[in-house]
């Protein structure tokens, strides 16, 4: 007899969610705080939940805190709540490769697609690109970048490789404070396969944490600062692998990949490739010819000996540190709708900042905050203004650097949208 799913949100993920049961023998109920012109539409209120097998969430649906109605009814009716992955995993027999951590979950995925896929069928997606279930599924490996959303609503959890890179505050309303946080993406080593993997960065201390908890028939220590003890790290600009007491040089630092920060990623890409037979030379070309991704500590241009770079990816403190870290004369232009954890951590970097430009809802409250702590600051409220007037201060070896420690959605559609704003602006500058 066909089931009867329940598909909460209809955005990227939802649409394919909603593909994939079109194909099966599925009946399909769709809600959406929007009303959707859809014939699977429902209205919320009247709606029997009774009838359903299953209810399929969308990562922007809360589970815990500030709880969606359609999750309330399906608890109150003992409906099962899963996700798309629930779903995608059953359907394939290709390996699964998950990424999570607060930052870098993108930049290690995508590192590690580029260079599996040079020996075997591979494919990308999850947060990073396209939903699981629109991926083809015969592929040999998947690698696939998982948020804390989507960990949140995952039953299925066991993948062949589990990386976990790194854990600082993020999200915080979402998963009602740090523990929470944590606790969620710890949730990717929640459960595993006879031959399965851990990968687990050491470089902070609730990661150290989740370490003790880590029960994987194999556990690899990565770090981007040190070579753990059986691990893979750095030592000097060398990526060492130190299992086994093989104190192993298997390559070096990539100009793709600058930053310790990406020391940390490629320590992650490095074991993940190795435990799924890809060669430390084909893993050692293919980290030469990565490219990198827009967005992230992109170098745009250099006008006049100063140079601009669209680091937009950046959405919390720990991310804009590594390039206040990286960078020195720095025009520092911020803001956006703030996360909870603010810019407080950010205050050993304050003497790095030659002047910053404030745009967006942060704008107001951090100009006190950068007034206190003796950064000179001006609220410009726009991207386009921003821009221009750090062209006007900036002097050779300056760097403008877009890290806004903000999402984006109060003035933009995404980050991406603008980090290419921000690129489109700086092409406009006349030198
Ligand atoms: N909706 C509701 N009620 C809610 C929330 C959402 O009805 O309470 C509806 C919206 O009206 C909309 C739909 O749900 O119609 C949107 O669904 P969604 O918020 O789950 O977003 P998707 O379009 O499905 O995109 C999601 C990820 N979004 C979130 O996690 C919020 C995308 O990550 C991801 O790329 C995409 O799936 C493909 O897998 C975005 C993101 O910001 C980029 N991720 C966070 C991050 O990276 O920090 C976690
Ligand atoms: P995510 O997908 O987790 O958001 P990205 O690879 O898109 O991570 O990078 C997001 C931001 O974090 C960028 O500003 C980037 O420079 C920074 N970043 C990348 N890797 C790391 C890391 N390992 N630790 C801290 N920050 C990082």
């Amino acid at each position: 007899m066909s089931k009867n799913f329940g598909v909460v949100g209809f955005g990227q993920t939802g649409r394919s969610i909603v593909r994939f049961l079109e194909n099966s023998e599925a009946n399909i109920f769709l809600f959406d705080d929007k009303i959707i012109d859809n014939p699977y539409y429902q209205n919320l209120e009247n709606f029997d939940w009774k009838k359903l097998d299953f209810l399929v969430v969308s990562p922007g649906i809360h589970l815990w805190w500030d709880v969606h109605p359609a999750v309330q009814q399906a608890r109150k009716f003992m409906i099962p709540i899963i996700n798309d992955l629930d779903l995608f995993q059953p359907q394939i027999h290709g390996k699964i490769m998950a990424v999570t951590g607060t930052n870098g979950k993108s930049t290690t995925t995508a590192l590690i697609h580029h260079i599996f896929r040079k020996k075997f069928k591979t494919e990308i997606g999850g947060n990073f690109g396209k939903p699981v279930l629109d991926l083809p599924k015969n592929s040999d490996f998947y690698a696939l970048e998982l948020s804390s959303y989507q960990l949140e609503s995952c039953n299925l959890l066991g993948f062949d490789t589990a990386i976990l890179l790194n854990v600082t505050p993020d999200h915080l309303t979402r998963h009602g404070g740090m523990a929470g946080y944590v606790a969620t993406k710890q949730k990717i080593f929640a459960n595993h396969k006879t031959n399965s993997t851990a990968i687990v960065g050491i470089d902070d201390d609730y990661c150290r944490h989740v370490l003790d908890f880590v029960h994987y028939p194999k556990v690899i220590k990565i770090s981007g600062k040190e070579v753990p003890e059986n691990g893979v790290g750095w030592h000097e600009n060398n990526l060492i692998d130190n299992r086994k007491n093989l104190f192993k040089i298997v390559g070096k630092n990539v100009p793709a990949l600058d930053g310790n920060h990406n020391r940390q990623n490629i320590a992650a890409a490095y074991a993940a490739c190795v435990e799924n037979g890809i060669e430390p030379k084909i893993f050692a070309e293919g980290l030469a010819t990565f490219s990198g991704l827009e967005h992230r500590q992109e170098f745009v241009k250099s006008i006049n000996g100063a140079l601009y770079v669209n680091d937009s990816k950046a959405t919390n403190a720990d991310s804009v540190e590594q390039a206040l870290n990286r960078f020195e004369n720095i025009i520092w232009i911020l803001g956006g709708r703030p996360k909870e954890d603010g810019i407080e951590s950010l205050r050993p970097y304050f003497s790095k900042i030659k002047f910053a430009f404030l745009i967006g809802e942060a704008a107001e409250k951090w100009h006190e905050f950068l007034d206190e702590n003796h950064v000179a600051n001006e609220i410009v409220f726009d991207l386009k203004n921003a821009v221009k007037k750090s062209h006007k201060i900036a002097r050779e070896k300056d760097v403008v650097l877009l890290s806004p420690a903000c999402a984006s959605f109060d003035q933009f559609k995404s980050f991406e949208d603008r980090g290419e704003q921000f690129k489109k602006f700086v092409e406009e500058l006349q030198c």
